[in-house]
């Protein structure tokens, strides 16, 4: 790549303090993980994106720039009112749920949709002039789909690429969007677009066709106007950042500090989430409930601990959420608790990566079961952490697109605490041959799905790309399967 890298997210990551090698510590959420890392190879990149800070209308040409170095990050502010509409409404409260497919939370607000937009705008006026000729530019997820649109009439001709950290939904729910067509005209305009696993592409490539008339080739996108690459990036982890130590224990897995206290002698079932009810946690906490209740040979025998991490704490969601699981651990609590036997810890905080990478290797089950997930990375940092003679068992939702990247776990259907359960006491008494031979290809495939080769595929494809690339491909007839449904 000859051009800086320059990517843009809504929200640059908060507070970011440096380690003692001058490298930022990575904040907790899975698209700063993932973009942290991917950065961290290409010396000169930037990052700009809202820096957290609210500003009145006339004070929103303050901009700040970090004392990183790399990558600098460049923040933009907003107003209390894009906060609320354009943030906590048009991307919190139909985008996300949207695309989760939690159709019922889905609440549109037309005047939400208008700041969505301008938000954009500004987004793109304040990137310009950052921008040099033969520059890279990377934009993340569902709260920047207009941008390369805006990059684009401001005149913008360099490769822009989009990446969705979230599943793209099926056509019967993104027609739900105000503007349906408008968006998918819009993220026409960048030159690449990627999601985490083909099914979500599927969904893509099936909306194009349905409202734009697009045809697919197998990688590019083509209507009259423009030709667009796309294609799956299944983005992963660094693995290194969580193996074991050397030598780590083989066999008995001796304990220290909370969970030595807590945990003591007994099996250890994790879970570790952001809060938020996409992850699923009060229908594991039932699962986990019938699973003592059904196989009463492991009650006191094993502790569930669920690492809650607070995120998008203003939202009225996530205040009802927190509520939601508490009530529920201390229902389960008080329901099963016995002499020197807490079953469920919840621990609404967050940890420094390098005590969540002990929490996982000391589990015996890694419960990672959301009601819908992009990818998941929870799931392949718990891999990564277990030792490699007596590793712990995942246990993974068929609803995160982590499922198609690791088969070898234990796949769950979350919405069923029946076969939650089963699934718990199945991975709980697994021989050690059957634990060793699954690790072994799952970590194989963490290790060759690793977050450095997301972001040098994602790049090198873009690389590929063309902006002037014309509609070559566009026969200007449409394809047989649809034509009776779309506009001239
Ligand atoms: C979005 C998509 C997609 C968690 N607790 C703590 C902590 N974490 C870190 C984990 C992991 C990250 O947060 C969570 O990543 P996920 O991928 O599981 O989920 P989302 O945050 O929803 O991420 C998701 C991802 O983007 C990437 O594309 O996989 O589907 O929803 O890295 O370790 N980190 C720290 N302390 C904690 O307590 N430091």
């Amino acid at each position: 790549m000859t051009g800086r890298l320059v990517v843009v997210s809504n929200r640059l990551p908060a507070n970011v303090a440096t380690n003692k090698a001058g490298e930022p510590d990575i904040p907790a959420g899975g698209l700063a993980s993932a973009i942290f890392s991917a950065m961290r190879s290409r010396p000169g990149s930037l990052w700009l994106g809202w820096n957290g800070k609210v500003e009145s209308r006339d004070r929103l040409g303050r901009i700040t720039r970090s004392s990183l170095q790399n990558p600098e990050l460049v923040g933009i502010p907003l107003t209390q009112g894009e906060v609320d509409d354009y943030y906590h409404g048009f991307c919190n409260m139909v985008l996300w749920p949207l695309f989760h497919s939690f159709q019922a939370r889905v609440h549109i607000d037309l005047k939400e949709e208008e700041t969505y937009r301008r938000v954009q705008t500004r987004f793109a006026e304040k990137l310009l002039p950052f921008l040099r000729p033969g520059d890279r530019v990377w934009v993340h997820d569902y709260h920047m789909f207009l941008l390369a649109k805006e990059l684009r009439r401001l005149g913008w001709a360099g490769k822009t690429g989009f990446f969705l950290h979230i599943p793209f939904p099926s056509h019967d729910l993104w027609q739900l969007l105000p503007d349906p067509r408008g968006f998918l005209e819009a993220l026409l305009e960048y030159d690449l677009v990627g999601f985490h696993v083909q099914g979500y592409l599927d969904n893509y490539v099936y909306c194009c066709r349905r409202q734009l008339g697009a045809r697919w080739d197998g990688s590019l996108l083509s209507t009259r106007k423009r030709v667009q690459r796309a294609g799956v990036y299944p983005v992963g982890i660094n693995p290194e950042e969580f193996a074991p130590p050397e030598g780590a224990s083989a066999g008995n897995r001796p304990r220290r500090g909370v969970l030595a206290k807590v945990v003591r002698g007994r099996r250890l079932i994790l879970g570790v989430d952001r809060l938020d009810y996409t992850k699923g946690i009060p229908d594991r906490i039932r699962a986990y409930e019938h699973f003592i209740r059904e196989h009463s040979e492991w009650r006191k025998k094993v502790s569930f601990i669920q690492i809650a991490a607070p995120s998008r704490t203003a939202a009225a969601h996530y205040q009802e959420e927190k509520r939601k699981v508490e009530a529920l651990v201390g229902r389960v609590n008080g329901a099963l608790v016995g002499p020197d036997w807490v079953p469920t810890y919840i621990l609404s905080r967050t940890f420094p990566r390098t005590t969540l990478a002990r929490f996982y290797r000391e589990a015996d089950v890694g419960l990672v079961t959301p009601l819908r997930d992009g990818m998941n990375l929870v799931a392949k940092e718990f891999v990564a952490a277990q030792s490699p003679h007596s590793p712990g068992v995942l246990l993974l939702s068929r609803c995160a697109g982590a499922t198609e990247d690791l088969p070898e776990a234990i796949i769950v259907n979350p919405y069923i605490p029946e076969e939650v359960a089963e699934g718990i006491a199945r991975a709980l008494s697994m021989s050690l041959e059957e634990r060793l031979e699954r690790h072994r290809a799952l970590l194989a495939r963490v290790r060759t799905h690793s977050v450095e080769e997301w972001g040098r595929r994602f790049i090198g494809d873009l690389e590929k790309t063309s902006s002037s690339m014309t509609p070559r491909l566009f026969s200007g007839r449409h394809d047989g399967e649809f034509a009776d449904r779309l506009q001239p």
